[in-house]
């Protein structure tokens, strides 16, 4: 399965990541990176250090520094903490793995070059996807499908996380994250109505410490700033792996339950980042929704498998 990894790391991010390099059926081709949960010169650094921590081969090709909505947004520092991943120590990172070029020309040159193959795995804000539409837009016709980590629809009262309305990563660039719902690829939607039911508690990060190594301690070090965010604004004893259940879509969509139809980006106003999906169940529906195809929303999901595989997968 040949992968693109579009990213704005972030400690789920880093789970991701490590989870993509150990999965020997993913031929992962690049790591693109985008502004987010840190500035674009902090989330290129941190996609060179996290490579060369994990022993990857793929480039890493820095993406887009500002978003489509011309608004710039705080720092998450309260989550991913002031150096994007969790306030570790990052020691110099050598820039030999960076590729020249940008991000949304690598993706329309991959595509381009696999026909039909490529699965874009987009875990930050889809700046980046949406440059390389709007450059060519007929990649669209030729990727193999969309994965997202993004959105929120309200199922289990899950409906935003950086406003009631807007989970962070649509949030942060509305424009962009609309243009991909409406581009007649196969998108498929991992937000937070699956991704918190993925609870790393401090339990199963320990385990990991202990199972994993060097890297799976990495992880659990991070988490310790992340965890402090979960407890102290959701009371939520553990992290939630947003990211790393994107990864796990691409291997077992059969664990997730899904609903079909059009989405819609509200891309202003209190509610901006709202996602919106019109089901397909519906006939006759009103514009816009009717206007675009249908996209797959995951609605529920099996948790304790995908916990179970992303242990055994990072103890390879
Ligand atoms: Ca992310």
């Amino acid at each position: 399965m040949k992968v693109i990894f579009d990213t704005d790391p972030g400690i789920d991010d880093a789970m991701a990541l490590l989870y993509l390099s150990k999965l020997a059926e993913v031929e992962l081709l690049g790591i693109t990176t985008v502004v987010g949960n840190a500035d674009i010169a902090t989330t290129t650094r941190n996609a060179l250090f996290l490579r060369q921590q994990f022993d990857i081969s793929a480039p890493v090709i820095r993406g887009a520094g500002e978003t489509l909505d011309g608004v710039s947004k705080p720092e998450p520092v309260i989550v991913h903490g002031v150096n994007g991943l969790g306030d570790i120590k990052i020691p110099a990172v050598s820039e030999d793995g960076l590729q020249a070029g940008t991000a949304s020309q690598f993706i329309i040159d991959t595509i381009r070059a696999h026909p039909g193959e490529v699965t874009i795995i987009a875990v930050g804000r889809m700046t980046n996807l949406a440059l390389a539409l709007r450059q060519d837009p007929a990649i669209a016709g030729m990727a193999k499908q969309v994965i997202i980590m993004g959105g929120a629809f309200g199922y289990q009262g899950r409906s935003g996380n950086i406003s009631p309305a807007a989970e962070a990563n649509i949030h942060g660039d509305p424009v962009a994250a609309d243009e991909i719902f409406a581009a007649s690829w196969k998108v498929v939607v991992v937000g937070l109505d699956v991704t918190h039911d993925i609870i790393l508690t401090s339990d199963y990060l320990a385990t990991l410490s202990a199972e994993v190594g060097a890297n799976g301690e990495l992880l659990a070090q991070m988490s310790d700033h992340y965890a402090k965010f979960y407890m102290n604004v959701m009371g939520l004893a553990g992290v939630v792996g947003h990211d790393l259940l994107a990864v796990t879509y691409l291997l077992h969509p059969e664990w997730f339950e899904t609903r079909e139809g059009p989405v819609v980006v509200l891309t202003e106003g209190i509610a901006a980042g709202q996602t919106i999906q019109m089901p397909s169940t519906r006939k006759n529906g009103p514009s816009p929704w009717a206007d675009r195809p249908a996209q797959l929303v995951c609605i529920a999901v099996e948790a304790e498998k995908v916990l179970q595989h992303y242990r055994a997968t990072l103890s390879r």
